[in-house]
C-alpha cells in the first residue's frame, strides 16, 4: 500500500480535515497550485468526533491523500483549562481519519502535530529523538499526549498495513486566520490584538502573561503548509519531522517587536500569577534542512502581515 516517493498531487483528491482552521486554510492556499482538487467538509455537516460518520464519508469520497489539520487547538491557558477537550477530542478525531484513511485506501496522509510533544527540559535545539525521553510540560501535557498518540498510529499503520502516513511537529504557529480571543489564543495574535487596543484606546499599559522570558521560535502559518506539503511530496517513513524557522525570541522582546510593528510606546506589565510554560522550546530542523526544505517569511514580515489580517477582521 505505500506509495511512490516522490508523491505528487497532479490529478489527486486531496481531503483537507480542518480546513477552516488556520492552517488547515494555509493549506488549501498551498494547494492552490498543485493541480489536485481539494476536498473539505464543515464541521456541521461532518462531525469529525463520530466514527461511524468519518468512516462513511472517506468511503464514498474516495480522497488520494489527506492532510489531518483538524484539531482542537489553543494557547497556554486553553491547554491549561480544558485538558478533557484537549486530550479525548484530539485523539478520537486522529483515531477516526487515520482509521478510516487505512480503510479507504488513502495513498498519503500527514498528520499534524506539535513542538509540545518534547519533554519541558529536553536538551536545545530539540531534535526528533527527544520524543518520549523525559516529563513533559504540565500546562500542555493532555494535547501533547493526543499528539504523541498521533504520531505513533501513522507509525503502527505504516509498520502494520505498510499505509504511507507521515507526520510533521511545526513550531509555535501564527499568521493570517489566527485566533484572536484573549483567553484561548495563542501569545502573537494575544499580543497583537492588547497592543492594537492599548494604541487606541490611549492606554500606557499593555498586561504581558508570566515573566516575560520564556524563549519561542515561531512560524508563519504560510511557510508550515508549504513544509507540509513539501513531505507530502518527498518524505515517506516512520519518524515525525521537525519544521522550525530557526528564530527565537523571548516573549518580551516579541512584545517590544510587535509594538513597534503597531506603533505603540507604552509601557508593559508582567503578570506572574499567569504560567510561563515551557522555559524553552526551539527545534531541531536539521531533518528538513538536508531534504532540502527552507523557511520563507521572517519573523517581522509574519508579524506584519498577521496585524494586517487582523486590521482586515475588525
Ligand atoms: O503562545 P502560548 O499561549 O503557547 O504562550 P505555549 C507562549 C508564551 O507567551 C507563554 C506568554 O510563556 C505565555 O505565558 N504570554 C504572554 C502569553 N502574554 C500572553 C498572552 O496574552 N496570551 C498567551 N497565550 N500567552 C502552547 C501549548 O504553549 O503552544 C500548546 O499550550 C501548543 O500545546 C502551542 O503546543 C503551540 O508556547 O506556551
Amino acid at each position: 500500500m505505500r506509495g511512490p516517493n516522490p508523491f505528487s498531487f497532479a490529478g489527486k483528491r486531496v481531503w483537507v480535515a480542518g480546513h477552516r482552521g488556520m492552517v488547515g486554510s494555509a493549506i488549501c492556499r498551498r494547494l492552490a497550485t498543485e493541480n489536485c482538487e481539494i476536498l473539505s467538509i464543515d464541521r456541521g455537516e461532518l462531525e469529525l468526533r463520530d466514527q461511524t460518520a468519518v468512516y462513511n464519508w472517506v468511503v464514498e469520497n474516495k480522497p488520494d491523500a489527506v492532510f489531518l489539520a483538524a484539531a482542537k487547538v489553543g494557547g497556554i491557558s486553553a491547554n491549561d483549562s480544558f485538558p478533557a477537550e484537549f486530550l479525548y477530542d484530539n485523539l478520537i478525531v486522529e483515531c477516526n481519519v487515520i482509521n478510516a484513511s487505512k480503510f479507504a485506501n488513502v495513498e498519503k496522509l500527514m498528520f499534524l502535530g506539535s513542538a509540545c510533544i518534547y519533554p519541558r527540559d529536553a536538551e536545545q535545539p530539540m531534535a526528533e529523538t527527544a520524543l518520549l525521553s523525559g516529563p513533559l510540560e504540565p500546562t500542555n501535557e493532555w494535547y501533547a499526549i493526543a499528539k504523541i498518540a498521533g504520531i505513533k498510529l501513522c507509525e503502527a499503520f505504516r509498520r502494520q498495513y505498510g499505509c504511507d502516513f507521515i507526520s510533521a511537529m511545526p513550531n509555535n504557529l501564527y499568521g493570517q486566520g489566527d485566533n484572536f480571543d484573549l483567553e484561548s489564543s495563542h501569545v502573537v495574535p494575544a499580543l497583537i490584538r492588547k497592543i492594537y487596543e492599548a494604541k487606541i484606546s490611549g492606554s500606557n499599559s499593555v498586561e504581558i502573561w508570566g515573566t516575560g522570558t520564556p524563549m519561542r521560535e515561531f512560524m508563519y502559518v504560510d511557510d508550515c503548509a508549504d513544509a507540509l506539503v513539501f513531505l507530502m511530496k518527498n518524505y515517506s517513513d516512520d519518524e515525525h519531522v521537525n519544521i522550525g524557522s530557526g528564530e527565537e525570541i523571548s516573549i518580551a522582546k516579541l512584545a517590544t517587536r510587535i509594538a513597534y510593528i503597531i506603533g505603540y510606546a507604552g509601557e508593559f506589565h508582567y503578570n506572574t500569577d499567569r504560567p510561563d510554560g515551557t522555559p524553552r522550546k526551539l527545534l531541531n530542523d536539521r531533518k528538513i534542512s538536508d531534504l532540502g526544505w527552507k523557511n520563507e517569511f521572517d519573523l517581522t514580515e509574519g508579524l506584519r502581515r498577521t496585524y494586517a489580517s487582523y486590521l482586515e477582521s475588525i
